[in-house]
């Protein structure tokens, strides 16, 4: 099949998520053409079957903010005329989804039908979602799309609840590449991160207030209160210097180290002993997911997605958003009971191959099929 990939070229899970899924993709034969403003950051070398097209937006005088979206529209209609393609698969409700229905409208206006699938990633429908100037168009787009799915049933819900759109979403749960784990974690980056062996508690994201950095935080100060251990976190975002300041007025800075964004997370993951994610929301939580594929147990907040991935009191523990001393209390339980601790990293590892990609793949692939049949198209070799 030839299918065009529309998604963020960051850091950020859906970006991660849609380039290891083209890349899989591409490995099982399938061409996968990806659209975006910059080289996916997982993406890897191009291959025969392996494209990158990049949307560059002129810097027009005449406008005060530049039309990305339809630019993106216009390489979209561009590629899938140059390269035949047979599928639009656009991760990302705002702008990808709209911008993907309007190519489609421009497509069959010159005779060609591609169908264009959708993947809801969550801060699309949970935060973006609620915006009175995106909902419009998230709905609209969400309706429009010839398949839709969402990365968890709780995100599946939530779409039905705030948008009032009564068509099918289908949960396709986000997924790791386990082979990426399969390796030895570094010891002398261990040692360079807690010189004396002290536990490393790990966060990971972007550092937006969702996350909940300052929660990351207060459980670290209350379990260095009770024992020694280092902080590692790994991402960038608003909310760094505040944290940063308040690391240095709890006394804990010399135990809290960022090393900032980096490509991949295995490396920090491995030499990590705990996993911290409070956040406000996620639909998912793949970088929960991340740590259990590299044995690490989560404390993790009750929320949106997370209990779908996350087995409260197996692969580590739950609590209500907000609940620092709760998530504390299980963080100190593991560190002070090496035996649990050993069973829960076990029960990690073993959470995480329920969403191998070897599992989770076919699902997307039913889906091309399933269009590809409705649209009465040839699948192009
Ligand atoms: O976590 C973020 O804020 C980044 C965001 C994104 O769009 O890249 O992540 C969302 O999509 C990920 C991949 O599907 C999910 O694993 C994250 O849970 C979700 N983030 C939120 O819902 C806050």
């Amino acid at each position: 099949m030839k299918i065009g990939f529309v998604c963020y070229p960051t850091f950020g899970g859906s970006g991660v998520v849609a380039t290891e899924l083209g890349k899989a993709l591409a490995e099982k034969g399938h061409e996968l053409h990806f659209i975006t403003y910059s080289a996916p950051a997982r993406m890897g070398s191009l291959k025969s079957n392996l494209f990158y097209h990049e949307v560059r937006v002129s810097d027009y005088p005449l406008f005060d903010y530049q039309p990305y979206e339809l630019v993106l529209t216009s390489k979209m209609v561009e590629v899938t005329i140059a390269h035949d393609l047979d599928l639009l698969h656009v991760h990302y409700a705002i702008p990808h989804a709209s911008a993907a229905i309007m190519a489609r409208d421009i497509l069959k206006a010159k005779g060609i039908n591609v169908p264009v699938v959708t993947t809801l990633h969550g801060t699309d429908i949970t935060l973006l979602g609620r915006e009175p100037a995106f909902e419009p168009v998230i709905a609209h787009a969400i309706n429009r799309s010839d398949a839709v799915t969402a990365v968890s049933e709780s995100l599946r819900s939530d779409t039905l609840e705030l948008f009032g759109v009564n068509r099918s979403i289908e949960v396709v749960n986000n997924f790791i590449c386990a082979r990426h784990f399969e390796k030895e974690a570094d010891e002398s980056f261990r040692q360079s991160i807690a010189p004396s062996g002290e536990p490393i508690i790990a966060h990971i994201s972007n550092f937006r207030p969702v996350k909940r950095l300052h929660d990351v935080l207060e459980v670290f100060i209350r379990i260095r209160q009770k024992t020694a251990a280092k902080l590692l976190l790994v991402g960038d975002g608003p909310e760094r210097s505040r944290i940063e300041k308040m690391a240095m007025t709890a006394g804990v800075d010399e135990d809290v180290i960022c090393i900032g964004k980096i490509k991949n997370p295995v490396e920090p993951l491995l030499i990590s002993d705990l996993f911290l994610l409070p956040s406000e929301t996620e639909s998912f939580g793949l970088a929960a997911l991340e740590a259990l594929a590299a044995s690490v147990p989560v404390i993790a907040s009750d929320s949106g997605g997370i209990p779908e991935v996350v087995e409260h009191g197996k692969s580590g523990y739950l609590a209500p958003v907000g609940d620092v001393q709760r998530m504390s209390d299980h963080a100190l339980y593991l560190l002070q009971n090496p035996e649990e601790m050993s069973q829960f990293k076990r029960m990690a590892k073993d959470r995480s191959k329920d969403f191998q990609i070897e599992k989770i793949l076919p699902n997307y692939e039913a889906i091309y099929q399933r269009l590809m049949f409705a649209f009465n198209t040839d699948v192009k070799s």
